[in-house]
Parts: C-alpha cells; sequence; structure tokens
C-alpha cells in the first residue's frame, strides 16, 4: 500500500493478515501507528463518537419547533442525514484516512457541551462505556430547554470479506420530544451497515450499505445506502423513504449524504445539505470543579495522545499497555472480592419496550434489542 509509511509496511501486512484470520473484537488487535487516531490536541477513543449525533446543534433543536408530524418526520430525518459525514468521512477529512479508534475501558467517560446560540437552547452530552468486552457505549444527548432527548448505545460486530472489514452496527437510539403543545412522541433511530474499504493500500474509508430506520410520530423511514457503481454509480449515496403509518402518500428523499439531497417525490426542493463547517463539542470535566477525573476519556489517555500525535510511538504503547494493565488487574481485584465495576449512569435492560413498540411497525429485525436506561444523573457542571 502506498499510503503506508515504509517503516511499517511489513506491520501493516501482518496487520491485514491477522484481521483477514479473526472474527469478533477488532477493537483489541493491536495496528502500526500510522492507522491510530489522534486530533490535534486529544486522544480520539470511541466515547467521543457520539458526539458526531449533535454536531449540527441548530437542526437537532430544529425538531422541537415543527408543528405537524410531517414537519416533525421531514425534521428528525433532516437531523439524522446530516449527522452522517461526521460519522463516517470526517477522519478522513481531517487525517487523510479512517483511523483505527482507542478501545475504551470499561467505565470510561465523556461530558460535553454546545452552547446555547441564537436561541437554539444548549445542547449536553454525557457518553458511558458500559461494557469492554464487547465494547458498547451509551450515550444521551439533550437538549432542556427544546425538549429532545437522544438516548442510545452502540457496538459492532465486524468481520473480514473480499478485502473489506464489514461492519454490523448493533444498537438503536431512541429520541424522545416533548412538543410544545403538550405529549410526547418517540422515534426509533436504527443504524447502517458499513464496509471498511481501501485496506490494501493503506488508505481506509467508509461506504454505508443496506437501510436504516427511523420510526415514530405516524411516520416510518427507511434509508437505503448504496456506494460507487450502485444506482447512481456514486459514493455516499442514500434514498430515503418516508410513510405515513396510517395514510398514503409517500416522500422520498434522494443524493449523497456526505453532499447533500433533494426532494424527489411527493414534493420538491433541496433537503438536506452539509457543506458549512460543522461545530465540535465542547469537552466538560465533570469532578471537583469541573477538573477531569481520570476515567475522563481526554485525561485517561492523554499520554497516548501525546504520544501518537508527537510522533513517539515508544511512549504511546508504553503508555497504553500501561493503562491495560490497570484495567486486567481491577478485573482481577473485582473478581477476586466478587464485585463488578459499577455503572455509573446507566442501567441495563434486557430488551427495550420503546424499540420493541416501534420496529414493528416498519418490519425491523431483530425484533427485539437490549437497551441502558439513563438514570437522569447529570454532573452539575452540565446542569448550572
Ligand atoms: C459509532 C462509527 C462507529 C462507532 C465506529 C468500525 C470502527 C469502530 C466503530 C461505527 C459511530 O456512531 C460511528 C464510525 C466509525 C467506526 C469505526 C471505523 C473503524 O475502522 C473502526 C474499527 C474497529 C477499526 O478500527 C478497524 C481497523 C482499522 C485499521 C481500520 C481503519
Amino acid at each position: 500500500g502506498e499510503a503506508v509509511p515504509v517503516a511499517q509496511r511489513g506491520s501493516w501486512t501482518s496487520f491485514l493478515k491477522s484481521i483477514a484470520s479473526f472474527s469478533g473484537d477488532l477493537s483489541s488487535l493491536t495496528a502500526p501507528p500510522f492507522i491510530l487516531s489522534a486530533r490535534a490536541n486529544f486522544p480520539v477513543s470511541l466515547t467521543e463518537f457520539p458526539a458526531y449525533w449533535c454536531e449540527r446543534p441548530e437542526l437537532f433543536a430544529a425538531i422541537a419547533d415543527a408543528t405537524t408530524e410531517e414537519a416533525r418526520a421531514l425534521a428528525v430525518l433532516k437531523w439524522f442525514m446530516s449527522t452522517l459525514k461526521g460519522q463516517y468521512t470526517s477522519r478522513n477529512e481531517s487525517m487523510g484516512s479512517e483511523k483505527k479508534p482507542l478501545n475504551p475501558a470499561l467505565g470510561e467517560l465523556f461530558y460535553g457541551v454546545w452552547p446555547d446560540k441564537n436561541g437554539r437552547g444548549q445542547t449536553d452530552l454525557l457518553v458511558e462505556q458500559v461494557s469492554h468486552h464487547p465494547p458498547i457505549t451509551a450515550y444521551v444527548i439533550e437538549n432542556r430547554s427544546k425538549g429532545l432527548k437522544l438516548v442510545g448505545h452502540s457496538a459492532q460486530k465486524t468481520s473480514f470479506s473480499g478485502g473489506s472489514i464489514i461492519v454490523k452496527q448493533i444498537g438503536h437510539a431512541v429520541l424522545t420530544v416533548k412538543p410544545a403543545a403538550g405529549g410526547e412522541v418517540q422515534y426509533l433511530v436504527t443504524l447502517p451497515r458499513l464496509r471498511i474499504d481501501g485496506l490494501w493500500y493503506g488508505s481506509p474509508y467508509i461506504e454505508l450499505s443496506d437501510h436504516s430506520y427511523i420510526v415514530g410520530g405516524g411516520y416510518t423511514c427507511n434509508i437505503e445506502y448504496k456506494g460507487k457503481g450502485y444506482f447512481s454509480g456514486k459514493a455516499h449515496t442514500f434514498k430515503a423513504t418516508l410513510s405515513p403509518v396510517h395514510s398514503s402518500g409517500d416522500i422520498v428523499v434522494e443524493g449523497t449524504w456526505h453532499q447533500n439531497s433533494k426532494i424527489t417525490h411527493g414534493g420538491s426542493g433541496s433537503f438536506h445539505d452539509v457543506s458549512a463547517p460543522k461545530e465540535e463539542v465542547t469537552a466538560v470535566g465533570a469532578e471537583a470543579g469541573g477538573e477531569m477525573g481520570g476515567m475522563e476519556t481526554r485525561k485517561l489517555w492523554q499520554f497516548v495522545s501525546k504520544g501518537i500525535r508527537e510522533g513517539d510511538f515508544d511512549s504511546a504503547s508504553k503508555e497504553k499497555t500501561r493503562i491495560e494493565n490497570e484495567m486486567r488487574q481491577r478485573r482481577k481485584d473485582e473478581a477476586a472480592s466478587g464485585t463488578t465495576w459499577p455503572m455509573k449512569h446507566f442501567k441495563p435492560l434486557g430488551s427495550d419496550p420503546v424499540y420493541e413498540k416501534l420496529a414493528v411497525l416498519a418490519d425491523i429485525t431483530p425484533e427485539t434489542e437490549d437497551t441502558y436506561v439513563f438514570q437522569d444523573n447529570w454532573p452539575a457542571t452540565l446542569r448550572s
């Protein structure tokens, strides 16, 4: 692969071989340094990824302003579509290719905020790594003044096929809207399938495939994803069909999720457009007077990140090993004393009643999924 630094070619080839002969938890494999994730100032662990759901806070807030079921369903779809560019192409844009995120420790935390601006209200973010084996990340994003709350969890099942990594996303999110007129509306949001291509060349990138759904508020929305060589021949293509549950009259939206789209049926005009810059979350420390505690992601991985950023891979890998050993010891001590690490913000639930009620409306499989119920215990630094 040409994108691989000469000195790391051997280790990239053996890394690819280990992916090919591996099934399950890819995040635990050790990758050569050039493919590790580090941004200007901080390490990037998977606990930071839920922030992608709100990097256009005004589109999230706009969901609350809709006054009809149709307008609200369109606002939810527009917000969702506008997050995909950040979720799936932003590492390529900022770091040249998809990168391997840090594998979060059990109990790792991330808190953040998008401040109020132009009356959109403040939006808060809280993330907790609720499982290490397999990795599961639970999150909440709430705009209290607008009556909007997104609660979800995210995990992955990976396999290797035809030179690409196939990632099946596990988990879902539920968006709860409390309209000003009263009542409560809930939307189930499911997640697309990913392919990681370009591995051989050392410049991995993501393409989305199959379907994801948004269901609730009187509508079902089926979003179909295609890449190069499918219906338009273009990368990152989608077609979303929004259907009212109790009447007829579909609205169809088509375009590229990393650029823009338009309404092609049941209306007209442009739909989403993500050419304007997005707004990254501001990290907020939650312990002693707003200081970051030892389990808060940017503090935990501080020196790993510094090493990667400064090209000092030796100290990055030593520091990473130190953290991993510390976590291993913690698990051993817990086993010895018959305790387990307590979740701080969530309670696991074997099946999600909201998922079950809404998944049937769009024939989503599986029919049931577990969930992590937020305990409504925001740290004071986010509630002042
Ligand atoms: C939820 C997102 C998810 C997390 C990442 C597959 C992946 C871990 C999960 C699905 C977010 O909402 C959206 C975006 C990117 C996904 C990551 C891309 C990726 O490569 C990693 C996996 C675990 C790897 O690191 C594979 C090895 C690596 C060398 C390829 C770059």
